[in-house]
């Protein structure tokens, strides 16, 4: 592992023992039940009471019905051309306001991870939904164990900037790379999670292999795919879609059916593979999340930080 400083801690010298032993029981506890998760596909993932009881979309669903502009601005585009990224080796480089920061290859970053399967609610900006059985693991893990300073306040991301391998990184449509951040409490909330698969399988491609933010209850943009940079900041962090439109994409960007788009209504969506006869369903605030993380938002007008 290459480390900033030099030295050559590894990355399970950063985790605390006792989080190695409480995910071991975990482990152990979810296999005496009978629960090891989708065991007959090729991730292992313990369940998680986090998970959504509703019926996930299919596989074709969540695989050919994408946004990821680095492969064009088509729907289809990521499915038709993101099989051109090469996802390994892959490292990220953790910076910022951390004790250790350094550049850590992803597979020292899954080392003593449980992985765990989140059944999720997902809502882009656009008005469509979808259910979507990601493969992850709270982000909270990667940040407690670099150790995070007293100074930083929230978090920016970064996806690979690679225009050889990524055809729409090769024209100006965004100021690449694509960039996102959350606040501290959000990064650090147990929703938050860095997803490396989907269905028990590796992340596909077009979904933002091999690891990706997920963040439930905000719309989509805000869980950026194809990551290789988090940063530990004490400013709000410029971020992809407001810089490109900050009337249209606020920084928070929760989901919210009072707060509409300026060009369309936010009250109500549309789920990706509900046939095209049926009728549209209403928005709920925080996609549904409401009773975890309102708290996170007591006080504030989420009208004007939309
Ligand atoms: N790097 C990057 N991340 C991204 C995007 C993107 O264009 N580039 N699109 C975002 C948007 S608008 C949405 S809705 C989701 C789509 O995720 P999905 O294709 O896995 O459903 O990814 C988000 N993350
Ligand atoms: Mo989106």
């Amino acid at each position: 592992m290459r480390h900033q400083n030099g030295s050559d801690l590894s990355w399970s010298d950063v985790t605390d023992k006792s989080v190695w032993l409480n995910r071991r029981q975990l482990i152990a506890g979810a296999a005496a039940i009978g629960l090891a998760g989708p065991a007959a596909a090729g991730i292992s993932a313990v369940p998680s009471s986090l998970s959504t009881q509703e019926k996930p979309n299919t596989l074709e669903e969540i695989t050919s019905y994408n946004n990821f502009y680095e492969f064009g601005l088509g729907k289809e585009d990521p499915a038709a051309y993101a099989s051109a990224l090469t996802v390994d080796p892959w490292s990220i480089q953790i910076d910022g306001l951390v004790d250790r920061p350094g550049t850590y290859p992803l597979d020292d970053i899954l080392k003593g991870v449980t992985l765990e399967e989140r059944i999720y609610r997902f809502r882009c900006v656009e008005a469509w939904g979808m259910v979507i059985p990601w493969i992850g693991f709270p982000l909270a893990t990667v940040l407690d164990r670099v150790g995070i300073q007293s100074g930083a306040k929230y978090v920016a991301f970064e996806t690979l900037l690679r225009p050889e391998e990524m055809p729409g990184q090769r024209s100006s449509i965004l100021d690449w790379p694509y960039r996102e951040g959350l606040r501290l409490d959000e990064a650090m909330h147990p929703l938050t999670i860095l997803a490396t698969g989907l269905y028990g399988e590796e992340m596909p491609k077009q979904n933002g292999a091999p690891i990706r933010l997920v963040v439930p209850w905000k719309y989509g943009f805000k869980s950026i795919k194809s990551i290789v940079r988090i940063s530990l900041v004490a400013e709000q962090p410029e971020t992809t879609w407001n810089m490109m439109a900050p009337g249209e994409y606020g920084f928070y960007a929760n989901v919210n059916p009072g707060v509409d788009h300026p060009r369309w209504s936010q009250a109500s969506e549309r789920r990706i593979g509900a046939g095209l006869f049926s009728s549209r369903q209403e928005t709920v605030l925080f996609n549904g999340y409401a009773d975890e993380v309102a708290g996170l938002y007591k006080g504030m007008d989420l009208a004007k930080f939309y």
